[in-house]
């Protein structure tokens, strides 16, 4: 296949490099046009990729097969809607980001647009990205209920496993939303790793229970009990890990705040729904976002 990667960032480049060692035809996007993009990554196994990729080639990119979105959240909107006029028609556009609510946004796109969670951690270490730990991805239809592209899944399974389609795929997108809603803003808070929160059990019991509400409201069957047992998993199985709150927060760039917690509190305002714990969290994050924003030179994540 030929595959336009957006976002050369840690996931964006981890694409990458599968995509290639797959034998797929792959270039990078990246916001500030280069003719290049350089994938270094080194592997869980310690195996190293380090090649110089075709990057921002408008040819290559109306013959794609598929354009693969791994940019920040309140990225992803603007950059898509810039690409998607290059673009054949028939191209899947598949987005994967912590957050919800960018689906929302792109529903004027003529392309089918599928979205997806993964639990692959990636990192960068200077100019390196570590796959810190194999993980599994969830992908489905954005706009395109009742259409069949699990053919993709089947294909990026091979490429970087795990993989697996969801008819409904706003459930997984959920439980996600639920563990970053309680990770990424504490551990920004608390500027610790997720493995603290196990000694913050009451707030993450209470952002579990508002999230629980909210979900159900959403028509998605769950309890306050279920969550906090799947996000307790997580704080313990990624204990080591800066969450990438807290990671944008120390170097002062915009944080998915607004697609997290902020989808959050959009949703529980549509059902009349009060969720003031995460209310003050969002607070807290975007005071905390403001006074670096307003000190440095302006625009969120320039
Ligand atoms: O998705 C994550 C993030 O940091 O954004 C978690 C699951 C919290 C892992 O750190």
């Amino acid at each position: 296949m030929k595959i336009t990667v957006l976002g050369c960032g840690a996931l964006g480049q981890l694409w990458l490099a599968s995509l290639y060692k797959q034998g797929h035809e792959v270039q990078g996007w990246l916001r500030v046009p280069q003719p290049f993009c350089h994938v270094n990554v080194v592997e869980t196994d310690g195996s190293v990729f380090n090649q110089t990729l075709t990057a921002n080639d408008p040819d290559f990119l109306a013959s794609s097969d598929l354009l693969l979105v791994t940019l920040k959240a309140w990225q992803v909107s603007g950059s898509v809607k810039a690409l998607a006029t290059k673009l054949p028609s028939h191209c899947p556009i598949l987005l994967l980001h912590n957050g919800m609510g960018t689906i929302e946004e792109l529903q004027s796109l003529r392309q089918p647009l599928l979205t997806g969670v993964t639990t692959h951690a990636a990192r960068r270490d200077g100019n390196i990205i570590i796959h810190v730990a194999n993980g599994t991805t969830h992908i489905g239809p954005g706009n395109v209920a009742g259409r069949d592209f699990s053919y993709l899944a089947d294909i990026l399974h091979r490429t970087l496993p795990d993989m697996a389609w969801h008819n409904n795929i706003l459930a997984a997108s959920w439980k996600k939303l639920a563990v970053n809603c309680v990770i990424n803003p504490l551990t920004a808070l608390y500027n610790c790793p997720n493995g603290e929160l196990r000694h913050h059990q009451d707030e993450v019991s209470d952002i579990c229970n508002e999230v629980a509400i909210v979900m159900e409201r959403e028509g998605h069957h769950t309890s306050a009990e279920a969550l906090l047992f799947y996000v307790g998993e997580v704080i313990e199985s990624t204990g080591e890990n800066i969450s990438s709150m807290l990671q944008d927060v120390r170097v002062q760039r915009h944080t998915e705040i607004d697609y997290i917690t902020g989808y959050l509190l959009q949703r529980a305002r549509v059902h009349g729904l009060c969720v003031p714990v995460n209310n003050r969290l969002y607070e807290l994050i975007k005071r905390k976002e403001n006074e670096y924003e307003r000190s440095s030179t302006g625009l969120p994540g320039s």
